[in-house]
């Protein structure tokens, strides 16, 4: 039976950041504050650790089955290197265009100084080293980000929540030291690590089905802290919010625009036009349910039935996009990434945003196609450049209206690669349109 609108989980978030926005606002010039923070914030915080508790395993898992797949991928055929090189090359642009927006249009410094200062202030206690200002860490030697994602030890990697990219290193390990072992020996193992990604995911699921709450009680929470003092600063976060949910969307459409039209210019010949025709519904469905995994069956049917890629390399070459290839995802990472340094007053050098490539690239290999993977991932990328993970409080309320929106773009990537891979193998027929 077709849920009632209220009743869909991306409307319920929606809803949840309304009523915590008013909330908020109604709090600080009501005189609810201290109520706010003593009874309310603490759910947003039980939130932002549901998320940052799920991350590590989620990396560990997501990335060794990624690595060790893509192995299989690799050696399966001369498709699979060729599907794997596009899939790397169009992730990292579109972490370039993400990048390249966000520092040119700077949303997060949208926000007066004195309002960044009071968001670090908030999170200082989480960076490490807090006696030293933030830029300080930032300022350390550039080599310092390099020594710090080796561990010394093989399980402070996941129990130190310190730095996400000491996981990242230890499951990058593990999936090439297990394509170094026979089959027969790794198989265990990859099906138990593929197992623990399926829990993972059940467990990503049941979170985002207390989102609602967690992102009212972090957007309450956010704005009595900001308003605290000046109501006025809380409406500069809104403002700042919007600039923030413009640069993904303009980051997105010209990822959109620019590289899916060179990647064909240089493949396949097709215009752009008649393949978002053809795909339309598959990125529909994936805007609705913010779900690469869900609305698989669909792009498959639309790339092999409408845009004319062989059943042999879509049925290839998108169940693995759906997994380890997110353009959207990684683009918003970058962004994300970004603003909330900005927010909080952080200049980024360029060390940190060639940290933020590579981060972004594995998080979004890592990152399930099942609704807010990618905000998940984000800890990667935040703990890589040393800006506090406590900083997601100030996007996740607009998060899942992105979520829609990168997933769509997720879902465009995969079927873009399919028809290049297709052109490349001979493999790419006829387009049928639905009203022929
Ligand atoms: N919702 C994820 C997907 O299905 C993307 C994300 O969360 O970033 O692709």
């Amino acid at each position: 039976m077709k849920k009632v609108w209220y009743k869909r989980l991306h409307w319920q978030i929606i809803i949840g950041l309304v009523l915590g926005l008013i909330w908020g606002l109604v709090a600080s010039v009501g005189g609810f504050s201290d109520f706010t923070v003593d009874y309310i914030q603490p759910f947003g915080t039980i939130f932002i650790n549901l998320l940052k508790l799920i991350a590590v395993p989620l990396i560990l898992a997501s990335l060794i089955v990624g690595v060790t797949s893509l192995n299989d991928i690799a050696k399966l055929s001369r498709m699979g290197g060729k599907t794997i090189g596009i899939y790397i090359v169009t992730t990292m642009l579109a972490i370039t265009i993400g990048l390249t927006v966000v520092n040119v249009i700077q949303p997060g410094n949208f926000l007066p100084v004195e309002t960044q200062e009071q968001l670090m202030s908030g999170y200082q206690e989480n960076i490490e080293g807090a006696d030293q200002s933030a830029q300080e860490v930032l300022d350390r030697s550039p080599m310092s980000f390099l020594v710090d994602i080796v561990p010394e030890n093989f399980f402070q990697a996941a129990s130190d929540n310190g730095n996400m990219l000491q996981v990242v290193f230890v499951a990058l390990l593990m999936g090439i030291g297990l394509m170094q072992i026979p089959s027969e020996k790794s198989k265990s193992l990859i099906n138990f690590f593929d197992s623990l990604n399926e829990v993972i995911i059940k467990i990503v699921d049941l979170i985002m089905k207390v989102a609602p709450y967690g992102v009212f009680a972090l957007m309450a929470g956010v704005i009595v802290d900001l308003a605290g003092d000046d109501i006025g600063q809380a409406l500069d976060l809104l403002g700042a919010l919007f600039w923030y949910t413009f640069v993904v969307i303009l980051g997105l459409f010209l990822h959109l625009m620019i590289v899916y039209s060179g990647l064909f210019k240089l493949f396949s010949k097709m215009k752009l036009r008649d393949f978002f025709k053809a795909i339309r519904p598959a990125m529909l469905l994936g805007f609705s349910t913010s779900s690469s995994a869900a609305t698989l069956p669909v792009t498959m049917e639309r790339v092999e039935k409408n845009v004319g890629v062989d059943e042999e390399v879509s049925s290839f070459v998108l169940p693995i996009g759906a997994t380890i290839n997110m353009d959207g995802t990684s683009l918003y990472q970058a962004v994300a990434a970004v603003f909330i340094a900005q927010a909080l007053g952080m200049d980024l050098g360029i060390a940190q945003q060639i940290t933020i490539v590579l981060t972004a690239t594995l998080a979004s290999i890592g990152a399930a196609g099942v609704p807010g993977a990618g905000i998940i991932m984000l800890v990667i990328v935040l703990q890589a450049i040393q800006v506090p993970v406590e900083g997601i409080a100030l996007i996740l309320g607009v998060d899942r209206i992105l979520d829609m929106c990168r997933t769509a773009v997720n879902i465009t990537g995969d079927a873009a690669v399919a028809v290049a891979v297709a052109h490349t193998e001979g493999l790419l027929g006829e387009m049928h349109f639905d009203d022929e």
